[in-house]
């Protein structure tokens, strides 16, 4: 298939949107026929890094092998969606250097704490909030917001399907759509 495979990464906060709009984009790029594969905590989290936990050190090591499977599925020569928290600039950058610019975007799934905490899907943040889970993301873990993102979508005032679109607008934008 004639397509230039790339590595769009998702980075946010937990419930920011990154697993709902990873999965819409999943089907947007199917639809157009592109051949990607979608990496979250779903796959990734339970079997290559399932020995590791939410500590510092351990998100750092996750996001190291995360950034090392996108290169393959590159070199693979996938589309490749990743969805997680990725909360340190230092492994997003590690991530990016992996691959040449035009294959790496950095995608910032914009939403403020507290709608996130209001979203709450999974109770996590109440459990954080309780003391029940510790070393929560942007409860008493730190998140740093990206400072040059390649895409920035703010998920509080958009609905999915425009948030998709702009996503979809900026990879046609950089020639990969
Ligand atoms: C953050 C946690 C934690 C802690 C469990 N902190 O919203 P979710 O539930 O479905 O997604 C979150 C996911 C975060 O895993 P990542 O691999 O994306 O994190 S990182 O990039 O920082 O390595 C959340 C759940 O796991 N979860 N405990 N303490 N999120």
């Amino acid at each position: 298939k004639g397509q230039r495979p790339c590595v769009i990464w998702f980075t946010g906060l937990s419930g920011s949107g990154k697993s709902t709009l990873a999965n819409a984009l999943e089907l947007a790029l199917l639809a157009r026929n592109k051949h990607s594969y979608l990496l979250d905590g779903d796959n990734v989290r339970l079997g290559l890094t399932s020995d590791l936990g939410f500590s510092d050190a351990d998100r750092i090591e996750n996001i190291r092998r995360i950034g090392e499977v996108s290169r393959l599925m590159v070199d693979a020569g996938l589309i490749v969606i990743s969805a997680f928290i990725s909360p340190f600039s230092d492994e997003r950058a590690i991530a990016k250097s992996l691959l040449p610019k035009s294959q790496f975007f950095e995608i910032f799934i914009d939403a403020p704490l507290s709608v996130c905490e209001q979203r709450d899907p999974k109770g996590l943040y109440k459990k954080a909030r309780a003391g029940e889970i510790t070393q929560f993301t942007g409860i008493d873990s730190a998140y740093e917001v990206p400072e040059t993102p390649d895409c920035v979508i703010r998920t509080a005032e958009t609905s999915v399907t425009s948030c998709v679109d702009k996503i979809i607008g900026f990879l046609e934008g950089q020639g990969v759509l």
